[in-house]
Formats: structure tokens, C-alpha cells, sequence
């Protein structure tokens, strides 16, 4: 019976919940899948062998928490702070979708997310910016109540700041903490994640960027991030006590983000991430994939050059006009182009087509657009915003 219940939960949109029954509706709803488990098998990472998932419905969004929400992730400064920063990791609910917005699953009810300083935590974690030459000492105060490490790749650092607890045997237990001094010795875009129980805490929201600029940075007109990833919610369920099992060895997709968020919330001006361009712009993404798969990141109607891997000046000689990109797990490429298509809107999205999905609801997923300014006078934007659920 409890099966049913939840099986119908999918067949429902939240809004149409909300239509047909009110809150009372998705009370009922909530009640889905156990909250309470001592046992979390995410851990260690290995699950549970027995993969019996008659009471799963696929929707981590039936799991209820309390956790507060994530916010959209910051831009900090760090050459305004003497390149100090303090980390520290806070369970959350993240949501994917805005709740009126057609598909699933909506939200994660649980990940961990990296905070700084006096900021609220967010998925992915914020964004360190910094400049050639200027050291980090980035200390992590871990209030969790689970081991956390920092690991940075491409920087240098001494091997006990390597945060990588099977080859230096440190890591940041409950309450302890550990300042580790990097180098900004490799200008460009690196990955930031913990590297404890790395298969787990990473793809449960542990990831972030540090954006090293050169010493004479050629700043672009517009200038975006855009970190990618693909979720099985399961994980997230079976964390925040949802009676599922999960694998690592089975791990499944069922949600697909670009700076944690899924089309079309992508798209709304303020939880999401839309490109928003002036005609003639020279426009820089820096692209980074944080997931476990690779994604194939495709431009409508632009062609770019890609200008920056990993830390490394792609030559003017190894350059050339461009479509589509593949980005590997880890791998950080930044893309250049110039903002003169007919103004419009753009897709750009991940070419692995099932990827621009939620769930068996098309257009989804890893999807954002490029939006020239001129073009948000029009009814094409305004329906792309009801669809974002901006309705303002
Ligand atoms: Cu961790």
C-alpha cells in the first residue's frame, strides 16, 4: 500500500499536488520511505548487496528532512582577505527544480555542502577566486559530524596538505580542524572536493572551484561558471534515511545539473544560471565537471575556442572554431566566443541527449541557455521565464 501511495506521488507534478489536494496531499505523500535508520551504508561505500528496491518509488523527493536549504553559491574574493578563507560542511537539502516546474526528482534531501567563512552553504561549494603569486591558506573547521578533508587539484601544497587521508593518514575529524597552505602557482580553473570516502562525499555535494586568474588576466566581457554533474538521488535518499539501498557499483542517474540546478530552473535569473549576453561580447565559460561521467557540451548557433585546460594555456596554434566539447570527470576547460549570433536564445547543453531530461519529462536536466539582452523583450523569454518558475 505504501508502494502505491508513492507510486502515484510520480505520477503527480508538485503543482498539480498542490491543485488537487492541497497541503494535506503532499503530507500524505511524505510519509513514503522511512526517515529513521541508524545504519547508513553510504559510508563506506560499498551499500547494500541486497538491491531490493520494491519500496523505492525513484524519487528522492519522497524522503523528507528539515535540513535547511542550499543557496546559490558565492564568488569570494580571496586577494581581499589576504588569501585566508575558512571551510566547513553543513547538511542541507538542495533542490534541483523549482517545485512548479513539471518533471522530477525535485530536490535532494540531503547533501553535504561546503560553507565559508560567515556564508551560507551551497551546491557546489563557492567559488575561491584568487591571483597568480598570492598564497591560500585555507583552513577547514569541520563541525560535521563526519571526516572531511580539503584536496585541491593542480596547486601546490606540502604532501600533509594534500588532504588525502590514505596516503598522508590525515583527515579532519568531528570538531578538529586543519589549515592548508596552497600555492596559486598554476593559474586557471581547479577542482576543490573532500577526499574522504571520496566516492561518496564528493557526489553527495562535497565539490567546489578555485579560480586562479594570471597575473595579467585578460578579462572577458562576461564571465561564467558553469560546473556540471550528474546525481543518482538515491544516494541523497539513503543518506537522509530513506529506505533504499544503494551501490556505488549500480550507480544510475537520475538527475542532471549545471551549477546544481536542472533545467528549466537553470534558467531563472537568480537560482539558476542563465548567460546573459550583450551583442559583441567576448564571453568566457569556465566549464567543470564534477560528476562521474563524462558530458559533451554542445553551443547552438556559437563557435568557440577552448582557451584554458586544467591549469594549462591551450596555444593560439592548438585552437580552433568549435561545437561541442567533451568535459571528463575532473577535467576544467574554459571556452571562449564572441556574442554575435542573432540575438536570441541559445541552448547549451550536454549532447548526451538523455541527459536533458528529468526524469521522462524533455527538456530537462544539464541545460542552460545563452540569452542576449535584447532578446528578453520577447514572449519566446517570457515563457522560458514561466517555465523557470520566475513569474515575476
Ligand atoms: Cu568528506
Amino acid at each position: 500500500m505504501i508502494r502505491d501511495r508513492c507510486e502515484n506521488r510520480r505520477l503527480l507534478t508538485r503543482r498539480q499536488a498542490i491543485a488537487a489536494g492541497g497541503t494535506a496531499t503532499l503530507a500524505a505523500f511524505a510519509g513514503c520511505l522511512s526517515t529513521n535508520s541508524d545504519d547508513n551504508p553510504s559510508e563506506e561505500g560499498s551499500g547494500s548487496s541486497d538491491n531490493d528496491e520494491s519500496d523505492w518509488s525513484g524519487d528522492a523527493t519522497t524522503v523528507d528532512t528539515d535540513h535547511p536549504y542550499t543557496t546559490q553559491p558565492e564568488i569570494i574574493n580571496l586577494s581581499e582577505t589576504d588569501g585566508t578563507v575558512t571551510l566547513d560542511t553543513v547538511n542541507c537539502r538542495h533542490q534541483l527544480l523549482d517545485e512548479s516546474v513539471a518533471g522530477g526528482p525535485w530536490e535532494l534531501p540531503e547533501v553535504w555542502a561546503w560553507k565559508a567563512d560567515d556564508g551560507d552553504p551551497s551546491v557546489p561549494g563557492p567559488i575561491l577566486r584568487t591571483t597568480e603569486g598570492e598564497d591560500l591558506e585555507i583552513t577547514y573547521h569541520n563541525s560535521h559530524e563526519r571526516p572531511h578533508t580539503f584536496h585541491v587539484h593542480a596547486l601546490g601544497k606540502s604532501w600533509m596538505d594534500d588532504g588525502t587521508p590514505t596516503t598522508t593518514g590525515k583527515q579532519v575529524n568531528p570538531g578538529e580542524e586543519q589549515t592548508y597552505e596552497v600555492d596559486t602557482d598554476v593559474p586557471g580553473t581547479h577542482l576543490y572536493h573532500c577526499h574522504y570516502q571520496t566516492q561518496t562525499h564528493l557526489d553527495l555535494g562535497m565539490y567546489g572551484l578555485v579560480r586562479v586568474d594570471p597575473k595579467e588576466y585578460d578579462q572577458p566581457d562576461k564571465e561564467f561558471f558553469l560546473t556540471i554533474k550528474e546525481w543518482d538521488t538515491r544516494l541523497s535518499a539513503t543518506t537522509a534515511g530513506g529506505d533504499v539501498s544503494y551501490s556505488h557499483r549500480d550507480r544510475n542517474p537520475d538527475a542532471f545539473t549545471m551549477n546544481g540546478r536542472a533545467a528549466p530552473y537553470t534558467l531563472h535569473p537568480e537560482d539558476g544560471s542563465p548567460l546573459i549576453v550583450t551583442e559583441g561580447d567576448r564571453v568566457r565559460i569556465h566549464i567543470a565537471n564534477t560528476g562521474y561521467e563524462s558530458h559533451p557540451i554542445h553551443l547552438h548557433s556559437h563557435r568557440f575556442e577552448v582557451v584554458e585546460k586544467d591549469g594549462g594555456v591551450v596555444p593560439p596554434a592548438g585552437r580552433h572554431k568549435e561545437d561541442v566539447t567533451n568535459i571528463a570527470p575532473a577535467e576544467r576547460k574554459t571556452i571562449e566566443f564572441v556574442a554575435d549570433a542573432d540575438p536570441g536564445l541559445y541552448p547549451i547543453h550536454c549532447h548526451k541527449v538523455h541527459h536533458v531530461m528529468n526524469e521522462d519529462s524533455y527538456p530537462g536536466g544539464m541545460l542552460t541557455g545563452i540569452v542576449y539582452e535584447s532578446a528578453m523583450q520577447t514572449e519566446q523569454f517570457d515563457e522560458l521565464m514561466e517555465m523557470a518558475g520566475f513569474d515575476e
